[in-house]
């Protein structure tokens, strides 16, 4: 009898302390995932991009317009200007601006970024500058200009040079504005973030570290916090043969910005574990977390603020091919509502195809605000 009476109460002690396990596991596993992303992300063609193509640059203005820039073929650049598109919230094209005073071959434009005013910054390839364009009026003028820099010689004190191991030509891939209109653009060949006044002018280089050294380096660029540390894509780290790009291996760095202005240290937060896994751009939600596109095999991973994989879609490159438009290439990202927009580059493609897209992923959060500064 007593026997039993024990065996019952030795069950129901098993009983609570089980409720209280599992009780204990749910509430750590809130507690440590604050916004959980959706466990099944599901990509949607929100817009498609049409002729010249290769869309990279996507910025959401405070009127639900959606900008979209051109980039170009990575194996057969077309002879045509660049242009950047608007969209309304529902993804129909309204606007159509054709890009001024570009060299004559090889047109692209990369990263894009507003201001107070609601005037658009694009990165230009060729001439290698930012333009300035005003979406209500149309015009455009260069705000600011990038230059090739050497290779920095040992015993010369740091400046115009550049950690690159060889000397590869200024090519300007994100950017991003500080609060107080400085602009911090990465440069992808020559291993450095340059830095803009606000006002424009000729940028200089701001840092420059042999880990950016690459032919495909310092990628996408934002602001983690308030404006003083910065997050910084490098899409394959150590690649210095074009040929290798896919056996390179990505990484994201934390980078500060001191109290004075000057780069502190950097910090590594995630590398790829499998070859040929490079991140292109990236927006970062009000939780912290990071939406990574990864250009390469083409999908959009979701990170924890401090790096920590958390899912990614789709979850393989198997899977990828299944989906009606598989990410192919796909660049930039930025937020609209709970929604985060992608645009499908499709880089290597021979010319503008149904692939070069632009997705829509809800991911059950907002985004953490962009600073849109007063830029004189
Ligand atoms: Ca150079
Ligand atoms: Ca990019």
């Amino acid at each position: 009898m007593n026997f039993e009476i024990n065996r019952a109460n030795h069950r129901s002690i098993l009983g609570i302390a089980l409720t209280v396990f599992i009780i204990a596991i749910l509430l750590l596993s809130t507690a440590a995932a604050p916004v959980q992303a959706a466990t099944t992300l599901k990509t949607e063609v929100f817009a498609k991009v049409p002729a010249p193509g290769f869309p990279e640059g996507v910025v959401v203005s405070d009127e639900n317009t959606i900008y979209v820039g051109t980039h170009q073929s990575g194996t057969n650049p077309a002879n045509a200007p660049s242009h950047v598109f608007a969209y309304d919230k529902n993804g129909n094209l309204k606007k159509d601006y054709v890009i001024q005073g570009q060299a004559s071959s090889a047109q692209g434009i990369l990263g894009m970024a507003l201001d107070k005013q609601g005037n658009l910054y694009i990165l230009d390839r060729h001439p290698s500058r930012i333009i300035r364009l005003n979406p209500k009026t149309g015009e455009q003028s260069t705000y600011a200009t990038f230059h090739e820099v050497k290779p920095c010689v040992d015993g010369q004190p740091a400046g115009d040079c550049s950690a690159e191991s060889e000397d590869r030509a200024s090519y300007a891939d994100d950017l991003v504005f500080a609060p107080d209109g400085t602009l911090y653009v990465t440069d992808i060949q020559q291993a450095l973030i340059w830095k803009v006044p606000n006002g424009g002018g000729e940028a200089k280089v701001w840092y420059t570290d042999p880990d950016l050294d690459s032919v495909f380096g310092a990628n996408g660029i934002r602001f983690a916090d308030n404006g003083k540390t910065l997050v910084l894509a490098v899409s394959l780290y150590h690649v210095t043969d074009p040929n290798q790009i896919f056996s390179g291996r990505g990484r994201i760095y934390k980078l500060p910005v001191n109290n004075d202005g000057s780069p502190g240290t950097k910090k590594l937060i995630w590398e790829a574990q499998q070859d040929g896994e490079g991140p292109d751009g990236f927006a970062i939600g009000q939780s912290g977390n990071l939406y990574v596109s990864l250009a390469l095999p083409g999908a959009l991973l979701v990170l924890s603020p401090d790096g920590q994989e958390i899912t990614r879609t789709p979850a393989t490159p198997e899977e990828n091919q299944q989906q009606a438009v598989p990410y192919s290439l796909p660049a930039n990202v930025a937020f609209t509502g709970t929604n985060v927009l992608i645009t499908n580059q499709d880089f290597f493609a021979d010319g503008p195809n149904d692939k070069q897209v632009l997705f829509k992923v809800n991911v059950g959060e907002c985004g953490k605000a962009l600073f849109r500064p007063y830029v004189k």
